[in-house]
């Protein structure tokens, strides 16, 4: 068996691990983070289950960590109590990263962690099926519930040979991402094998697994081995681990050959992760900002291969550095070897430990501006500055490029960037707060602040639905897209009302007046609709919009999983050429869905009245989900058969 199916088949709670069939699986650790998390623990409340019934449970603050109105602190005391109440610790704003800080503290090998966020698999780099969802997954499983999922296939990515210097595990991922586009991984888990393995550290394995989100796979994971053990150990861990490889005679669905020697540079153009050159064919861009963090690049190991490149310089005049440590570990860490005053001294602008510049909490860069920046995403107006044109790159080229004021290849250096794992991590786990005991969580009291408004649910589906389709949008329309995230919106994530207001606006601003004008309705669309974030406000915002379903020509994977959860519709053209014959305002018809769907028919015809047609779509559903889409999403499923 490969790993994944180890793992798959030892956590097993229903189905059976057959290709493309519904699973269920026990979660063992789940984590939320703050931007989403709020809704999760509304969710989970909402569910009346007294304490998480998980290993361990983790909410991190660490997303809306600009405080610039009482709004994101406001969120933060209501995690702070309603995860002392609940039985989930606490990792306080300026912790870290949520996904570092899992990675280098809570990760184990063979077990399996639900995060609320879609760069879960980051966890993976230690051998740990990790995977992002929605919150009300999250929060299902925190009451000890399955998690279902399509039980994927598996892709063996077989790495040889050993990086070259200056060139990095962000090139790895990138050139996969250059193959395999971001829907490559849609079903998939990327299960790393062959002996490159051994040559990466657990942090670069890590920054492979985090960015293997954006293919659209279902997780991605490495095998377990000496250097795993090294890293717990150092970690004070030591008894964390736990060896974990495939069975020699492993199946694998299909192989995807890297060798690690004959990798460059890359760098990821604008707007998209899998528009990846080599920095060699891109050429000198003259750039602005230079961004360096985020969950994919972040480390100890990371910042301490800036500070090489950093030591002794000055960035370029033009350019405007930002460097965010990911956790308080590697902050101290740099603090207590000196390397932070190389960066300060270089004039890099130190930011807390968070997200921050990745989500667009704070330094967007200036009109027209070219921003590199070492995150996963590079999505249209995901900077906060539409007009920026972001590239993803590696540290090693962020911090050359940051030197000369362009695009620059960090092998041109004369900078030595081995830098070897320490034998022990200055770790602190005193930011790490631990819920209240059961039997004085009574006492807790959950404290709301008056921007955290009751969430929008779903009503039981109509025999009949009819509407207008309101907008028409192309391929790879992502949830930066259907619901933005910027310093100002993301303050307003318990605020499902509020956030409605800009729901799709970059595609169309004209949408959420035309959608509530119109009482609803439904959207078209094209491939791999609702890629990037688990953010379920990508469903709860059309759902407040009352919009009833969504015709495409695919859809990634959290987002399906999101909208059913909420009764919106996921439907996909049998025949992809139809979608060319709908056209905004077209007033559509699904006649006796109800009846269609509860009796399992997997096409249902969508007829354009305007035009006088029907096409048939589909809309394969397991048989829970069936009775989740007809009670109205998964909240009002389990209050009818609870
Ligand atoms: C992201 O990187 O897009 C986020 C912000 O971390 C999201 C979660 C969110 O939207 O709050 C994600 O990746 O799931
Ligand atoms: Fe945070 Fe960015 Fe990672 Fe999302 S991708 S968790 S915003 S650092």
């Amino acid at each position: 068996m490969n790993i994944t199916y180890q793992i798959l088949s030892s956590h097993l709670m229903a189905g059976s691990l057959k290709r493309g069939s519904e699973i269920g699986i026990r979660i063992d650790h789940t984590l939320t983070q703050d931007s989403t998390g709020t809704m999760a623990y509304l969710q989970f409340e909402a569910m009346g289950v007294p304490r998480v019934k998980t290993e361990k449970s983790l909410a991190y603050i660490d997303h809306n960590t600009l405080q610039s109105g009482f709004e994101n602190a406001d969120d933060h005391t209501y995690l702070a109590t309603v995860a002392k109440k609940h039985g989930v610790y606490l990792s306080k704003p300026g912790n870290g990263v949520c996904h570092q800080v899992e990675l280098e503290r809570f990760a184990l090998p063979g077990k399996t962690l639900l995060g609320s966020d879609s760069h879960t698999p980051t966890a993976g780099g230690l051998g740990m099926l990790a995977i992002g969802a929605g919150g009300l997954d999250v929060a299902v499983a925190m009451g000890g519930g399955a998690y279902y999922l399509t039980c994927p296939a598996v892709v063996n990515v077989r790495l040889t040979g050993k990086l070259s210097r200056g060139v990095a595990a962000k090139d790895v991922i990138l050139e996969i991402l250059r193959r395999l586009t971001v829907k490559g991984g849609v079903g998939k888990v990327m299960e790393y094998t062959g002996t490159g393995v051994a040559t990466l550290s657990i942090p670069e394995r890590a920054t492979i697994t985090n960015m293997g989100a954006e293919l659209g796979a279902t997780t991605s994971i490495f095998p377990a081995d000496e250097v795993s053990c090294d890293f717990l150990r150092a970690q004070g861990r030591e008894g964390d681990y736990a060896p974990l490889a495939p069975t020699p005679d492993a199946e694998y669905d299909e192989v995807v050959e890297i060798d690690l020697a004959a990798l460059e540079p890359m760098v990821a153009l604008p707007h998209m992760p899998d528009n990846v050159v080599t920095v060699r064919e891109a050429g000198e861009i003259k750039v602005d900002q230079v961004c360096i963090g985020s969950c994919t690049n972040s480390s100890y190991l990371d910042m301490m291969r800036v500070a090489r490149v950093l030591q002794g310089k000055t960035v370029h005049p033009d350019v405007s550095l930002v460097i965010a440590p990911g956790s308080r570990q590697v902050l101290g860490m740099l603090a207590a070897n000196g390397a932070l005053n190389d960066l300060i001294q270089a004039g890099a602008r130190i930011t807390e430990t968070a997200c921050g510049f990745c989500i667009g909490m704070g330094q967007s860069p200036r009109t027209g501006a070219v921003s590199l920046r070492t995150n996963n995403r590079n999505f249209y107006g995901r900077s906060g500055t539409k007009s920026a044109s972001v590239y993803l790159v590696s540290p090693e080229v962020a911090a050359a490029s940051a030197l000369s004021g362009v695009l620059s290849d960090p092998r041109t250096l004369d900078v030595d960037f081995d830098i070897a794992i320490p034998n022990m991590f200055l770790y602190n786990d005193n930011l790490i707060i631990p819920p209240a005991a059961a039997q004085d969580a009574d006492a807790v009291e959950v404290v709301r602040g008056p921007n955290i408004k009751p969430f929008p649910k779903a009503e039981k589906l109509d025999e009949t639905l009819c509407g207008k389709a309101l907008l028409k949008m192309e391929d790879n329309i992502t949830t930066d897209h259907i619901m933005p995230s910027d310093s100002k919106l993301l303050p307003f994530r318990s605020n499902v009302p509020k956030l409605s207001e800009y729901c799709l606006t970059p595609v169309d601003a004209t949408f959420p007046a035309r959608a509530k004008e119109a009482g609803g309705g439904f959207l078209l669309a094209g491939q791999n609709y609702g890629q990037g974030s688990s953010r379920e406000h990508a469903a709860l915002a059309p759902l407040y919009l009352k919009i009833r379903g969504v015709i495409a020509k695919s859809f990634a994977r959290i987002h399906a999983a999101n909208l059913i959860n909420n009764g919106i519709l996921p439907l996909t053209f049998v025949n992809e050429a139809d979608y060319d014959r709908f056209d905004r305002d077209d007033e559509l018809r699904l006649a006796d869905v109800r009846a269609r769907i509860a009796r399992g028919d997997e096409i249902i015809p969508v007829e354009n009245v305007s035009k006088g047609f029907t096409v048939e779509t589909r809309l394969p559903l397991s048989s829970r989900q069936r009775r989740m889409i007809l009670a109205g999403g998964l909240i009002n499923m389990m209050k009818e058969e609870a």
